[in-house]
């Protein structure tokens, strides 16, 4: 979606990959919005109940994508959730999914204070490559990137990366 505001960006990944990280950072140094699903889905309440077997609130997607429509048309976001196949195709010019080693992640996802099933499971969604199946599927295949993210090295190289390939949109929009 061409726009005067900058192109939309969609950081995936499994939990604990480091996408608000980066895209706080990048949001900053690229005057970009920076949109958390999760954070906006908590403080607007945007849930259709309670997953037991996963200890977590269901997202209600149709309310998250009403939502941002308007925000989105404008352009210029970097929008951050660990899911990626229910927003509108058109919306994103370009998708990174962030990959971490399982043991790295592991370590992660512990020291977020998640136990039991809950880490095992989101464990083995990034030894599956769960979500970078899920974007490959929803996207484009020439826009989606997959990003190591095991160490701040890591994170630099895709702080510049992305900062590159958004002077090249500048350039050809
Ligand atoms: P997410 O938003 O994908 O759930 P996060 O940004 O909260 O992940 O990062 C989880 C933790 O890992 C956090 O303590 C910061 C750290 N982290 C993220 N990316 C990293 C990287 N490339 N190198 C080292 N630590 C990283």
């Amino acid at each position: 979606m061409a726009s005067p505001h900058g192109p939309n960006v969609l950081l995936t990944g499994t939990p604990g990959t480091g996408k608000s990280t980066l895209g706080r950072e990048l949001a900053q140094r690229a005057c970009l919005n920076y949109v958390n699903i999760g954070e906006m889905a908590k403080e607007r309440e945007l849930y259709d109940g309670w997953d037991d077997e996963y200890e977590c609130h269901v997202l209600n997607e149709d309310r998250v994508v009403d939502e941002l429509e308007d925000q989105m048309q404008q352009g210029g976001n970097v929008v951050d959730y660990h899911g990626c196949d229910f927003f509108p195709e058109r919306w994103f010019d370009i998708v990174f999914v962030l990959r971490t080693d399982n043991s790295v992640l592991y370590e992660r996802l512990e020291h977020r204070g998640y136990t039991g099933k809950k880490l095992q499971e989101n464990v083995q969604c990034e030894i599956f490559q769960t979500i970078l199946d899920e974007a490959r599927e929803a996207y484009k295949i020439e826009i989606v990137h997959e990003l190591p993210s095991n160490t701040p090295g890591d994170m630099e190289e895709n702080i510049e990366r992305i900062l590159l390939w958004l002077e090249q949109w500048k350039l050809t929009h």
